[in-house]
């Protein structure tokens, strides 16, 4: 219903602009009366595809058109943002026992990151080397208490021994897995072509067992996946595991960010990749979440389609469905239903993002965890939806 009538105004607005004066001062009141004439007229490429080759997907009556609103979080410190210590790459928030509940990368180290040449066992390379996972728990999610380390670096030659950075969490018949890139050199270095490792729990608060196995190894030589696999992302879907990922065409060099999805029957694999992938081909870091009988995901800055939310009603093939602008970065949003295989997802509408402080070098400094806040729900008052 309200679709139809904003499309209606929408053309009767736009039309009536370009109609030619009728002189009469009663037409200039809106709603605008459209004559025959400029209902007819003839259209530019642009207003043609824009009313009849399809939905136009920047219509903000569309239920995957939203804008974001940031706050910053209370209790996370961060040595006066020195660049010693960083939070970013956050996972879904998952509400536990009273209490909403994310866990991510933090890095505390000596000094900030000194880049590939000046790295060593102690200085960091990049602002996600020489990391941990670690968690925090909140009551309102704008107020968070740091509950300590999940998943420690093990020691070497273990999956994971420079740097675990960048996780993803599932809840799965009451356990809980933590799916993260598991470095096995220093970032910058050859440390980025890394694959995934896991590690499991009974418990929301761990203790946490690290599987120490790769449990979605990169692609075969010359797949678009071959240099990596990043920012895994867990969901429930058919009685599976539907982990999308992160992957770029041609590393080392230029770097072209496409998503992919790697499916398994237990959360320990084996995970099989499917035939289509990539199935997203923009975007960077992983945000997908189910939606009324599909899948959405955010594509957020890199790729031509770039600052778009996307939808694939079979969760493999992705259509644009709005285009916006200041997505959060690798944004870990509160999915109630991400994990009940769900056939009607209700959306999104806040989670936790990161910014990172740039500086002159943005691998260089450090990241902050941020809340956002957005309308991707589904519009549940309107029948026609
Ligand atoms: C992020 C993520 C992955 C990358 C690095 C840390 O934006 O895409 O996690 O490896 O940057």
């Amino acid at each position: 219903m309200k679709k139809t009538i904003l499309l209606g105004m929408a053309w009767i607005a736009v039309l009536a602009c370009v109609s030619p004066s009728s002189g009469d001062e009663s037409t200039k009141a809106f709603p605008y009366a459209v004559t025959e004439e400029a209902r007819n007229r003839e259209l530019s490429a642009a207003m043609d595809r824009t009313f009849n080759g399809h939905e136009a997907p920047h219509i903000n009556d569309n239920e995957l058109y939203t804008q974001f609103k940031y706050t910053k979080l209370e209790g996370l410190d961060y040595n006066g943002g020195d660049g010693t210590v960083s939070r970013r790459d956050p996972t879904k928030v998952l509400f536990e026992k009273g209490k909403y509940y994310v866990w991510y990368t933090k890095r505390e180290t000596p000094t900030k990151p000194m880049g590939p040449m000046g790295c060593t066992e102690t200085i960091p390379s990049t602002d996600w080397d020489l990391s941990d996972l670690w968690y925090a728990t909140s009551e309102d999610g704008f107020h968070w208490e740091e509950q300590g380390v999940a998943v420690p670096r093990p020691p070497k030659p273990e999956p994971g021994w420079r740097s675990v950075t960048t996780p993803g969490i599932l809840k799965w018949k009451g356990k809980f897995y933590l799916y993260y890139q598991a470095f096995m050199e220093a970032s910058g270095k050859r440390g980025d072509y890394c694959p995934v490792a896991v590690s499991w729990a009974d418990s929301a608060d761990g203790p946490w067992t690290a599987a120490n196995k790769i449990v979605i190894e990169n692609g075969a030589e010359g797949e678009w996946d071959q240099f990596s696999i990043h920012d895994p992302c867990p969901l429930v879907h058919d009685g599976q595991i539907f982990l999308y990922y992160k992957s770029a065409f041609n590393r080392p060099g230029n770097v072209w960010i496409c998503h992919g999805i790697a499916i398994a029957d237990t959360p320990l694999g084996p995970f099989n990749k499917h035939p289509l992938n990539p199935v997203v081909n923009s975007g960077h870091e992983t945000t997908v979440f189910p939606f009324k009988k599909g899948a959405a995901c955010l594509a957020i800055r890199d790729g031509q389609e770039h600052f778009t939310i996307q939808y694939a009603e079979d969760w493999v093939n992705f259509q644009i469905a709005a285009i916006t602008e200041l997505l959060p970065t690798a944004a870990g949003p509160f999915v109630p239903d991400a994990f009940t295989d769900t056939k009607d997802g209700r959306g999104i509408t806040w989670g936790i993002s990161h910014f990172t402080n740039a500086g002159n070098d943005w691998k260089r400094n450090h990241t902050v965890l941020t809340r956002f806040d957005c309308d991707l729900s589904q519009d549940v008052d309107d029948p026609e939806m």
